[in-house]
């Protein structure tokens, strides 16, 4: 056995397997629904720094640090504050502050200006401020009235469009992939680089799709999904793509890619693409991508790099960027896997106190120049898609750890800093936006989902809630229009299903024998025809009730045939 399987091997089964799948009741909500209520003793005082309860936790440790100190930052600083601003409009919604966030949004509409000369990178302005306006826009004009009468007039769409204006430029090469880097003010400049990487030109669609439903201007949309077309055009015949292109030759640059930096968001931006709009070909081209990692990159819980030529092994490592796997899996069905995956990136957070950047499998060692933690989110993200799903109490244990280690490791005054090195927890003065945007607020999620109640959401990569319309699904199936929610009441309670259980093809099962409540699968996914006719695997998808993968028999019917060969 090579040194790479065998420590994968070991690092997999060593440690405890306290999670189960569970689909039993759920336990009672240990937090409070809303901020000005605190939580309770028992939670509250392990988790938040003596003396705040949450809302105040939120609102001293994010919000004074960001908005209202803006008068006294330098340009780029406030450049930089301006994005912090976007996350904490949205955090402030999920935590139900209605008047902070009306105050909140009316500084930015009144101090946001794009007219700056300064050189983005396209990818990160999009997921960071582009669906920050678009998402808190929305939240600005829903039915729940949050901002007073009349105080709204859309002004954070119109940022919205006066910045995917500016977008648009970096499309016009001759293979409509976009430069990663534009200036804001002056367009694409003489002499940018030509490479980009495959998350930087493939994960776009949610932002500019949503801009473009909103303000009837399809430009945004076309655009990303031009890019979005010709990247997938590009993978191989084993439906792997690498990591980084050329925009103007359409050529691949690295070929060896994963699930971490640099493609990441791509995956994950298929399916919710899917989620969000209802476009097949999305979950066509979802489907082909997710068989294709499973097959070439995961090994047991593991996923590690392949080439996208030869499907042959490159890299055996873990990235902390990789934990958002289980996450998507989790919207994909696929429990089991989501499980087992999680539990291993937990046991190393575990290990080392928190997520170390990259860990060599092969030689079982730290990077030796990524040793960081930058306060990444992607952790916390999957332990509250799991939860979601499985309202399985381990997973707020998990949480609470995760918590614990950030105020243990991170806290310090006016924040939270990222550590530079894992084996000696010293600090550097960095906190990166998506720490206010994703990590705190899928911590807090997990804890207090009143948020989700009465909608259905899609997060984006960089954990902005968009909802999910019946308007932006021309050819969304009733099937999927399930509420978020489904209560089925039971002899004594209801029992609630998860919102995560909404599958994309959802089958239900029995709980407690014959006449116990159905509920949807956790894990199914239909095969790829209705006939259960196949030609490979790939077409076939997961079993309802065992969870396990369908494969496609020699006279091309999908079913468990390897699991009853080896009966
Ligand atoms: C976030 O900015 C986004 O989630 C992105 O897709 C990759 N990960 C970072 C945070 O780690």
């Amino acid at each position: 056995m090579s040194p790479a399987l065998d420590t994968l091997k070991r690092l997999a089964f060593i440690h405890h397997s306290k999670s189960k799948l569970s689909s039993s009741s759920p336990p009672s909500h240990p937090s409070s629904a809303h901020l000005s209520i605190p939580l309770p003793i028992e939670l509250s005082g392990k988790m938040m720094p003596a003396g705040l309860g949450m809302w105040a936790f939120f609102l001293l440790a994010i919000y004074s640090t960001t908005v209202s100190n803006a008068s006294h930052i330098t340009s780029r600083e406030a450049a930089r504050k301006k994005i912090m601003g976007e996350k904490v409009r949205k955090i402030l919604v999920v935590l139900g502050n209605d008047t902070e966030f009306e105050r909140a949004v009316l500084w930015l509409s009144d101090k946001l200006t794009f007219n700056v000369d300064a050189r983005i990178n396209l990818f990160e302005c999009n997921i960071r401020v582009l669906g920050g306006l678009v998402s808190a826009h929305i939240l600005a004009t829903d039915p729940s009235n949050r901002l007073v009468q009349g105080i709204y007039k859309n002004q954070l769409l119109s940022l919205a469009e006066d910045l995917g204006q500016r977008f648009l430029s970096a499309f016009n090469t001759p293979t409509g992939l976009p430069y990663a880097w534009i200036n804001l003010k002056y367009g694409v400049m003489e002499n940018e680089t030509t490479e980009t990487s495959t998350s930087g030109c493939g994960s776009l669609i949610l932002e500019m799709g949503a801009l473009s439903r909103l303000t009837g201007d399809s430009r945004y949309e076309e655009a990303a999904l031009r890019a979005l077309r010709k990247l997938w055009s590009m993978r191989s015949p084993l439906n792997l793509l690498g990591t980084t292109l050329d925009v103007v030759t359409g050529d691949w640059i690295e070929y060896s890619s994963g699930i971490g930096a640099g493609v990441d968001s791509f995956y994950e931006y298929l399916i919710k693409a899917y989620i969000l709009f209802g476009r097949e070909e999305f979950w066509d081209m979802f489907h082909s991508a997710y068989l294709a990692v499973q097959k070439y990159f995961r090994h047991g819980p593991w996923y590690h790099e392949a080439d996208m030529r030869t499907g042959k092994a490159t890299y055996w490592q873990l990235t902390s960027l990789q934990a958002f796997w289980p996450g998507l899996q989790v919207l994909v069905g696929d429990i089991s896997a989501a499980n087992s995956s999680h539990r291993e990136f937990f046991y190393l957070w575990g290990r080392f106190g928190v997520l170390p950047e990259r860990y060599l499998l092969d030689q079982e060692m730290l990077h030796p120049t990524e040793k960081y933690y930058p306060l990444r989110p992607e952790l916390a993200e999957s332990t509250f898609y799991l939860y979601q799903a499985t309202k399985d109490p381990w997973y707020m244990e998990v949480g609470e750890s995760i918590v614990k280690s950030l105020n243990t490791y991170t806290k310090v005054e006016g924040g939270f800093a990222s550590v530079k090195d894992v084996t000696t927890m010293q600090l550097e003065d960095h906190m990166h936006s998506f720490f206010l945007a994703e990590t705190c607020k899928y911590l807090y999620l997990l804890f207090d989902d009143s948020f989700l109640a009465n909608q259905n959401y899609i997060f984006t990569t960089e954990g902005h809630p968009l909802p999910i319309r019946s308007s932006w699904h021309a050819k969304f199936s009733q099937d999927y229009l399930l509420t978020n929610w489904s209560t089925i009441k039971g002899e004594n309670q209801a029992i609630r299903a998860s919102a995560m259980s909404l599958q994309v093809c959802p089958d239900t099962l029995t709980f407690g024998g014959n006449g116990g409540p159905r509920v949807e699968s956790a894990c199914h996914v239909c095969d790829a025809r209705s006939d259960h006719r196949c030609r490979t695997d790939e077409e076939c998808g997961v079993d309802a009730s065992t969870c396990r993968q369908r494969t496609c028999s020699v006279a091309g019917y999908c079913g468990l045939w390897y699991f009853i060969s080896s009966l």
